[in-house]
């Protein structure tokens, strides 16, 4: 639950001081609730990818459908942004960070059956 953890915790208090500790934590249960938007309990593939187009939009602050390094200083690691920069051209695209968070997703999902209980 690391990496989903991370990011979801990160996306949702991105103002807030984020704690090593806290990050290592599974997602908090007011983060699950957030992500639960039809309170069934579990986070489905659907939920989690809605989810994550709207931190993508409310992060990109000059709305230009990428992330610049400034946009997410806040959020990522250098080393996670160039990781997350898959062709290197110095900016996140909506499709390579929706592919690396869902990658995340699919990673948390140990049972492989699209949710997170
Ligand atoms: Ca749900
Ligand atoms: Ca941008
Ligand atoms: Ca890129």
């Amino acid at each position: 639950m690391y990496k989903i953890a991370l990011i979801a915790t990160l996306v949702l208090c991105p103002a807030s001081l984020v704690t090593a500790q806290e990050q290592t934590n599974s997602i908090h249960q007011g983060h699950k609730d957030k992500l639960d938007s039809n309170s069934n309990g579990a986070v489905e593939r659907s939920e989690y990818q809605a989810f994550m187009t709207t931190a993508f939009t409310n992060l990109d602050k000059s709305k230009d459908g990428s992330l610049q390094s400034v946009e997410v200083s806040q959020v990522l690691t250098t080393e996670q942004f160039s990781q997350s920069d898959v062709d290197h051209n110095g900016v996140v695209s909506q499709s390579e960070f929706m592919k690396r968070v869902m990658a995340d997703f699919a990673a948390a999902d140990r049972s492989g059956d699209g949710n997170l209980q």
